[in-house]
């Protein structure tokens, strides 16, 4: 795993101001010493990545969309971004043991080969009258996490009912016999 030096920014910028100052180079150097072996001036872990969430994001990114037709595969539901303090490259990704049977394969996850963002792109129509709501679970890593860690985000679809379950006729006579004269009030025929 690849660590990056970060040595206590504040202690080492104190002693760096001292060498600007009066205190002879030996002094410093010795001191330096010493504080490192003691263990103040740490080398620390990797820093891990953060996602940056849109204004309005609250614990959950939610998105609502329009069953059906409305948004269709392929629509990019939401964009993820993020960031790293220590600049590594971040991989977006989905944590697809926390999916319902209705939500797998669902969305995929499709990391910028520029920077630090990612498409959550719609695979499958949406059906309110299946399920109203898709709890997903976005992931991230700067790839120095370890195997199996990640930060996680929440994202939830609420999935808007269209009236797309229009009522229909049941098939009946396209034609129908008067015979002139006939006696009224007279019942045609039945349409349902
Ligand atoms: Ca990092
Ligand atoms: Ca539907
Ligand atoms: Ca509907």
């Amino acid at each position: 795993m690849k660590q990056k030096k970060q040595v206590d920014q504040n202690l080492c910028h104190h002693l760096y101001k001292s060498k600007l100052k009066k205190v002879d180079l030996t002094t410093i150097v010795l001191v330096g010493l010493i504080l490192a072996t003691q263990g103040f001036c740490s080398v620390s872990a990797n820093a891990p990545p953060r996602f940056i969430l849109e204004e309005g994001d609250g614990a959950d990114i939610v998105v609502r969309l329009r069953e059906g037709t409305a948004t269709p595969p392929g629509t990019v539901i939401y964009i993820a971004r993020g960031f790293d303090p220590d600049g590594d490259q971040i991989t977006f990704g989905l944590n697809e043991a926390t999916l319902g049977p209705a939500s797998s394969g669902l969305v995929t996850v499709t990391n910028s080969p520029s920077g630090n963002e990612a498409n959550i792109v719609l695979n499958k129509y949406l059906d309110a009258e299946f399920e109203t709501q898709h709890q997903l679970v976005l992931t991230l890593t700067d790839n120095n996490l370890g195997q199996g860690n990640f930060i996680t985000q929440s994202l939830v679809i609420i999935v808007d009912d269209v009236n797309d379950n229009s009522p229909i006729f049941e098939p009946h006579q396209p034609s129908i016999l008067v015979r002139e004269h006939s006696a009224t009030p007279l019942q045609l025929a039945t349409i349902r």
